[in-house]
């Protein structure tokens, strides 16, 4: 490791689906955090960790930044905005196709008192005409003092190499605080229960993406055909959710099982075999006791 090492961390923050995830695993080249369609993917700080010969970065993507509805979205959002705290620089990312709103404005808002350098990340710009950034740069750029104005698209990964030599350019000297080997700081019984989620919030609508946390039970090492055990449970808010979740004949349940296995096996290199139960926990969202148990824990973080 030569002397000019870089090293820094940096927050990933915007809107809730504006692709904070997509990038963050495009730069780690792995899935260590769960992508969808829906708002308010991410409910927690997720580290991942990006290393080379010349530098380190740490980037914590977060939950997006949302009015919140329940004790869960508060929490959420709180993560968020401490997140601004913890680090040396800031990507504040914006989608290309949806324009300058309150959601922004909000943010903008929060930066003022942040003396920090902030990046802003115009995300999925394979979603519109080269004509149609520089207006919105244009007005952005009289919002708030930003160090650089970067499109990208995290899907496609154009021009995501030109935003990593520009994080480098401003990173400070400073020491490789992670094991080069290491991705992430949520162990992997975390990721699995995200996995789990993940599909859930692929394959169901309306209300379900929201209502449903997953505990981890149990992850065995089984000896007798070398494949790993992981036991599960989908937590729901109601009783009416449930013939949802299991589908006719227990197929919805089969199809989340079966693609979460996919990705699981791909996460753990190993076969597995997957148990998944369906508990309901009426209005979990709302029960600061329940938070705790499932994770969300404020002191933590
Ligand atoms: N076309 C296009 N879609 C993208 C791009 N980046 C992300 N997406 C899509 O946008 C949706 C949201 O992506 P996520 O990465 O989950 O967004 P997020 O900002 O982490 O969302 P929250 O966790 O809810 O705050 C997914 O359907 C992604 O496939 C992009 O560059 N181009
Ligand atoms: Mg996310």
């Amino acid at each position: 490791m030569d002397n000019n090492y870089k090293s820094g961390f940096v927050a990933i923050i915007g809107r809730p689906n504006v692709g904070k995830s997509t990038f963050m695993n495009h730069v780690i080249g792995q899935k260590i955090a769960i992508m969808s369609d829906k708002a308010q993917t991410t409910r927690n700080k997720i580290q991942g960790v990006y290393t080379d010969d010349q530098k380190q970065i740490v980037f914590i993507d977060t939950p997006g930044i949302h009015k919140p509805k329940h004790k869960l979205g508060d929490f959420m959002v709180k993560i968020a905005e401490n997140a601004l705290n913890e680090v040396d620089a800031i990507m504040f990312m914006i989608n290309a196709d949806e324009g300058y709103g309150l959601g922004d404005q909000y943010i903008i808002d929060r930066l003022q008192s942040i003396k920090k350098p902030v990046f802003l990340v115009i995300n999925k710009i394979d979603l519109v005409h080269p004509d149609q950034l520089l207006p919105l740069i244009e007005q952005y750029k009289d919002k708030y003092p930003f160090e650089e104005i970067i499109p990208i698209s995290a899907l496609e990964g154009n021009n995501v190499n030109h935003l990593m030599d520009v994080f480098t350019e401003h990173l400070p000297e400073g020491p490789q605080y992670y094991p080069e080997d290491q991705i992430t700081d949520h162990p992997e019984r975390f990721i699995i229960g995200e996995l789990i989620r993940e599909k859930v919030l692929h394959l169901t609508r309306e209300e379900i993406p929201h209502s449903v946390a997953v505990v981890i039970d149990k992850i065995d090492n089984r000896s007798e055909d070398e494949k790993v055990l992981v036991q599960a449970s989908i937590v729901i808010e109601r009783k009416s959710q449930k013939g949802i979740i299991i589908g006719k004949q227990g197929k919805m349940l089969k199809d989340i099982g079966k693609r979460a296995r996919i990705d699981i096996e791909r996460l753990l290199g190993t076969k597995v075999y997957l148990e998944l139960w369906v508990k309901v926990q009426e209005n979990w969202r709302n029960k600061p006791h329940q938070l705790q148990e499932f994770g969300f824990k404020q002191d933590e973080y």
